[in-house]
Order: C-alpha cells, then structure tokens, then sequence
C-alpha cells in the first residue's frame, strides 16, 4: 500500500516545491513528478537531483495507490497519468491548492484558500508542526512562493505570503540562487518572435481596457513564450495582452494572456477556453487555427467576463447639476457657497463648453467681474470621461492633468461626473453599500 504526492503537468516551482514541502509532512509518501516541467524548473533539479528524490509516474503500480495527496491543482485532466484513480472507491484523497476555480478532484480533506502561491500553505503547516527545513528547502520554497507571486508584486499576493516569505529567508533562502533561477532565460528564439510581435502590435481598447491581440504563426514549439507575451504587454504598457501562437501543420493554437490589472481576469477567460491560470496570467491550448476566429472568441469572452467589473458609470454622480454659459459669475459663487460644489459644467444647447471651479474665482481682480457671464472665466479645455472606463483609467487622468472632477459623457451629453472623492471611496472600499 502506497502514498504518493503528485502535482500538475508543466509543473512550476510552485507545484514542485509545494511537493517537496508536502513530502515533509507526510514523510512516508512517494513524490511523483509529472513528465512534463517547465524548463527552469527542470534545470533546477538537475542540479538538485540528489537532494530532491521524485520518482516518476511509470514506476509506481497504481493499483497500490492507497493515499493521494494532491498540490497546486485541483482537476484530474492537469495530473499525468491519474486519471484511472478518479472513478477508485476507497480512496483517500488530500488537496493542498490555491486555486478558487471550481475543480473536478473531489477531496477526503483539503487545504484550500487564496493565497498568492500553494507552497504558502504547506509552509505554514510546516511552521506548525515546528519542522525544521534546510537552507536548500528553504530556496525551493522561495523559489515556488516568488514565481507565483512575481516577487511578491502580484495582485494575487496575500500578507501569508510575505510573512512565509520572511519565515524562508530565517530559514537561509539563498536569493542569489533564487533570481539565477527566476530571471527568465530569454533567447534567440524569444527575442525573434518579440521583435514580430511588436511590428505588428495593434492597441484596442474594449470596455475602457487598453489590450491588444497579437497573432503569430509559429514551425515548431517555442518555450517562454509566457514570457515573452509579458514582456509585449509591458513595452505596450497596456492592461493585458493576448498572444495567438498558430502552429498550422500540427493544427494547434496556443494562447497565452497576461493581465496587469486585477480585475481584469486572463485566468477566466482561459479557463472559458478550457485552459486555466490566474487573474493575471494564463494559457489555452486550442485545436483550432483561424486568426480571426479565435480572436472572436477571445473578443467575446472578455465583453463577457468584463461585465462585472467596476466602471464609471457605476460610480458617478447624477443627475449632475449644470449651468447655462450666460449665468453671473456672482450667482455661480453663491450656487457654489450654497450647495457646496465645489465645481460645476457649464452647457450649451445640452453640450458641455466648459467647467467653472472654486479655482477659477482667483481670477476676478475686481468687483465688477462677478457680473460677467460664466462663459468668461470658465475653463473651455475639459478633460472627460466615457462611462465604460474603468477607475483606474479615471484616477490617471486626474492625476496626469491635476483634476478633481470628470464630467461623464455619452454621445456627447453629459451624463454624471465623479470626483476624485469618488475614487478614494472605490479604492479604499469606503463605499456604504
Ligand atoms: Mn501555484
């Protein structure tokens, strides 16, 4: 009767080292390691190899498999060779994962919560039961909770991480190894296909998100091309970016995104194409190759998915109190002491001309200006806001041009106006509801 470890194919650092932390706590069971690493992964272990024993999948008998404990996945179609052990009554199944996403593998117990890396997990469980790691551990560790959360950068990030991070580094967690690791080896191959990827870099721009879909035919399978893809998106300093790597004699699409904004999930979208990730990164192995329609469907699923993401429109004001261009400036200053605005759009024929802030009052040198028309001491160049965009696009402007207010416009009226209190409250999470 055995117990054995296993993770996902394409296995990362996370997945290898949240195995290698699992075989501490459960010293009697086998680590099994998918065929398929990923290349930095493999490079490490070969290095490694004595100090970390796995074992693969053909020299084990599965009819022995009395324990499973599973890490860093939760779908039986991402494990190699497993799939016989689904239907198996009996067996005892354990789930260390950091995935949200609802999986296929249904657990006897599990340890599952949203934490930027798995190894994060296994790391706490090892603090708990005061089990000593070796500088070495520690570095594979680091390496699984760095790659996952990009050095801690990551949205996904949790303050568990940090403080795990922390707990590797008392524990000898050499960061020289770590980032000769982690740096991601960029070659001959990556930068060719960059180089392409940029002369032909398109921007669109889908519910106020900055994106581009870059599609490129491809002989042979080329590694990193993650990489690669999140190198494009950021020289194009866009929110995300989609690569469509067609390889058309073997009838394949990969497509790969990389997401630089939380709520802009590429995980789901892949996940929609029956690939997988996180919010920030993911990939879709697809068994069709027309450019246009995959982008179709990509297109689509992001108007989908996106839908329920934060837009103005959900956090202006309105209906937005205007003035007509022929009103007295010393009415505006008593509309403007009364109601508390602090500033106001001015229209004509129901089209914005101008705006007039408490600011613009600095200007009137003399009495007799308070009855000139506000048309006269308005600003004329607005900057403005269509209600699809997202807050982080509106909090940019506001910054770039030292704005506290955007009128919202639609089809040329205007239809709200949020402030810069406005965006505190969103990204604080002040708001009442
Ligand atoms: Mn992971």
């Amino acid at each position: 009767m055995m117990q054995i470890i296993t993770t996902h194919t394409h296995t990362d650092f996370d997945g290898l080292a949240s195995m290698m932390a699992a075989s501490i706590v459960y010293p009697d069971a086998v680590p099994i390691l998918p065929k398929n690493i990923n290349p930095n992964v493999k490079a490490f272990l070969s290095i490694h190899k004595d100090l970390f024993e796995t074992r693969h999948v053909d020299q084990i008998k599965h009819d022995d498999i009395e324990s499973l404990i599973i890490v860093d996945v939760n779908r039986w179609s991402r494990l190699d060779k497993m799939e016989c052990l689904k239907e198996r009554k009996g067996l005892n199944i354990i789930l260390w994962d950091h995935h949200m996403n609802e999986g296929d593998i249904k657990s006897t117990w599990e340890c599952v919560e949203e934490t930027g890396a798995a190894v994060t997990l296994l790391i706490r469980e090892l603090k708990k039961q005061r089990k000593p790691i070796t500088p070495i551990q520690a570095t594979l560790f680091m390496l699984g909770l760095y790659e996952d959360t990009g050095s801690l950068l990551f949205q996904s990030t949790t303050s568990e991480d940090a403080h795990a991070a922390g707990y590797l580094l008392e524990n000898k967690a050499d960061l020289t190894v770590i980032s000769k690791f982690l740096r991601p080896a960029y070659g001959e191959k990556q930068k060719n296909i960059l180089f392409r990827m940029l002369q032909n870099a398109k921007r669109i721009e889908i519910n106020g998100y900055d994106l581009s879909l870059n599609v490129q035919y491809i002989e042979r399978h080329i590694n990193r091309l993650a990489v690669v893809v999140g190198m494009y998106r950021d020289i194009l300093n866009i929110d995300a970016a989609f690569g469509i790597f067609i390889n058309e004699k073997r009838k394949k699409c990969m497509v790969i995104g990389r997401s630089s904004l939380d709520e802009f999930d590429v995980g789901a979208i892949m996940r929609s194409m029956g690939g997988g990730g996180h919010p920030s990164a993911g990939s879709a192995l697809l068994n069709k190759v027309n450019p246009d329609a995959i982008k179709a469907w990509i297109l689509e699923l992001i108007k989908g998915n996106q839908q329920a993401s934060v837009q103005i429109s959900d956090l202006m004001s309105f209906p937005v109190y205007t003035l007509k261009s022929d009103v007295l400036m010393k009415e505006v200053y008593e509309l403007l002491r009364t109601r508390g605005y602090s500033g106001l759009p001015v229209v004509e024929n129901n089209q914005m001309v101008g705006i007039i802030s408490k600011r613009d009052f600095k200007k009137i040198k003399k009495e007799s200006q308070l009855n000139a028309p506000v048309k006269a001491f308005m600003k004329r160049e607005v900057m403005t806001i269509a209600p699809g965009k997202s807050p982080m696009q509106a909090a940019e402007i506001m910054v770039k041009n030292d704005i506290g207010r955007l009128p919202v416009i639609e089809n040329g009226n205007i239809i709200g106006i949020v402030t810069r209190s406005d965006m505190m409250m969103y990204f604080y999470d002040l708001h009442p509801d």
